[in-house]
């Protein structure tokens, strides 16, 4: 018999394919009237799939009495209520260790992106301008320095392609770093002050929410460019625009944003900012391995042997 599992937002084609094969799949994202539906279903549900840019509403996750198990195809969880779920006995997973690796390469591609000016640039050579007038000159990575706010799988990945790049490695983080040549900021402000960039790698929940602010941003400084690959709530996007807008700092390249995918509009007039769609992990072989890994979680649930990446 398959068992019930609830999809809150659509999922990638095959990792969806794979999920009808073997669960009785019920989409939320596609009920009409939720109420109705969590009526005449909500018992029997006893797994979620949901992505790290979704996570599970409060209300729903309480809305499911049956609920043993969420698997998120992502590493954020931020949208999900984790003492909740501790409370209740549901196991939460992640596709840890998965997309560590495509997200630091991102964070790297939208510092040289910003500093060399890549897309504008190409911009350029298309238009024709070229034959007119020599391009801008852009500014070095070599050498300078870069703060990394959270130094986890993701914060170190991107340390250690910035040392690559022999920069200055700053960081902020609860622990540690053993690696001798990073020097460990005790907060935002002295780490935005080091910084020529300022990368941004921590989780999106409550506590880091809107740290970056006008005030850290003019520590960042004329000079600085912001690269986030984290959410964005953790920056005050109204700052944020005032500051590319009045060229208080260089530059920024975002891979996140709030209210994605409707994002704040004055984003797009910016020329000194890299944009892009929440793609940091979005490769072929990266999104195939994270649904395997959300496929694995929920058959090691449901064949009793247990979770495969549980949240730690
Ligand atoms: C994904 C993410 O883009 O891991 C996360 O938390 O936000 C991203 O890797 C997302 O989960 C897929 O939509």
């Amino acid at each position: 018999m398959k068992q019930d599992i609830l999809i809150i937002q659509p999922l990638m084609p095959e990792l969806s394919e794979v999920l009808h094969q073997h669960y009785h799949c019920h989409r939320l994202y596609e009920q009409t009237d939720v109420a109705a539906f969590l009526e005449e279903h909500a018992g029997k549900i006893k797994a979620v799939a949901t992505r790290g840019d979704v996570g599970l509403a409060a209300d729903l996750m309480a809305a499911l009495p049956a609920l043993e198990l969420i698997a998120v195809f992502g590493v954020g969880t931020d949208g999900i209520d984790l003492s909740a779920a501790r409370d209740r006995d549901i196991t939460v997973t992640i596709t840890s260790g998965i997309l560590t690796d495509d997200v630091a390469d991102l964070a790297l591609a939208l510092m040289l992106g910003v500093s060399r000016q890549i897309v504008a640039q190409d911009a350029f050579l298309r238009s024709g301008a070229w034959q007119e007038r020599p391009p801008q000159l852009g500014y070095k990575l070599c050498g300078k320095r870069v703060g990394i706010m959270g130094l986890g799988k993701i914060g170190a990945a991107i340390a250690r392609r910035c040392a690559g790049f022999d920069m200055q490695v700053g960081y902020c983080n609860s622990r540690q770093s053993s690696e001798p040549g990073w020097q460990r900021f005790g907060d935002l402000h002295q780490l935005a002050q080091f910084s020529d960039f300022l990368v941004l790698a921590v989780p999106g929940d409550e506590r880091n929410r809107k740290m970056v602010d006008a005030d850290i941003l003019s520590a960042l400084g004329k000079e600085g460019i912001l690269i986030n690959v984290a959410r964005g709530a953790v920056v005050n996007e109204d700052d944020l625009i005032e500051a590319l807008q009045n060229h208080a700092i260089r530059g920024a390249g975002l891979d996140v944003f709030d209210n994605e995918p409707t994002i704040d509009t004055r984003f797009a007039a910016l020329t000194n900012t890299v944009l892009m769609p929440h793609i940091a992990s979005a490769t072929v072989e990266t999104r195939q391995a994270m649904a395997q890994n959300v496929v694995d979680n929920l058959a090691g649930w449901f064949a009793g042997k247990g979770a495969v990446t549980p949240v730690e």
